[in-house]
């Protein structure tokens, strides 16, 4: 079974293979989806889950992803709105404004949405470290101000964020309960 993840980033796709391997081959799927505002991940992937099943899905099922970055102190800000908040903001000022704060307890989230003939289910996965000041060349989006266990995500190999990752964390938990649905 072909399992199409939806999402314009290649690196994800690769990941989720690495996850799914020897259960389903992965292949990406660009498909713009309808983003529902809503402060729930879930209500977000679902909805564009459904949509892209319904849509482009052609009877394969389709895998959806949606990450958040929620920032304790700013009661959870940017959250659903990270990747608006990247393109607006930016993170090294999504750092000044944390670096007001004594507490810069965060944690990334990502709930994955899988959706076939049967319906929508959702995974989910996360990492909690702290907001610090930019380091780091590697990843994307918020890792170089994102620190665990001493380092920034940016500072990490892929290898070596994707074993502890909150997507990688979602990947895992789906492919188990997708060995037990394929069978
Ligand atoms: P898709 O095409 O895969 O949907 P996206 O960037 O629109 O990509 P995400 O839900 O993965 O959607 O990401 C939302 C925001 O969080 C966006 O600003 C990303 O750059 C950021 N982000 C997601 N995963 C991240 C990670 O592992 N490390 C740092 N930032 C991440
Ligand atoms: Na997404």
């Amino acid at each position: 079974m072909a399992v199409r993840f939806v999402t314009g980033n290649e690196g994800k796709v690769r990941e989720a293979r690495a996850y799914l391997e020897g259960l389903a081959s992965v292949e990406q799927l660009e498909y713009d989806y309808t983003e529902v505002q809503s402060d729930s991940l879930e209500a977000i992937a679902t909805h564009g889950a459904r949509e892209a099943y319904e849509a482009v899905g052609n009877d394969e099922p389709v895998l959806v992803g949606d990450t958040g970055l929620f920032v304790d102190a700013l009661g959870g800000f940017p959250g659903p709105y990270s990747a608006y908040v990247e393109d607006t903001v930016g993170v090294e000022r999504l750092w000044r404004l944390v670096e007001l704060e004594d507490d810069r307890r965060a944690r990334f989230r990502t709930v994955l949405a899988f959706a076939d003939e049967n319906g929508t289910e959702t995974f989910d996965g996360s990492l909690a470290g702290t907001i610090v000041p930019p380091r780091g060349e590697g990843g994307f989006g918020y890792d170089p101000i994102f620190e665990y266990n001493g380092q920034t995500l940016a500072e990490m190999d892929v290898e070596e964020k994707n074993a502890i990752s909150h997507r990688g964390r979602a990947l895992s938990t789906f492919a188990e309960w997708y060995a037990e649905y394929d069978e």
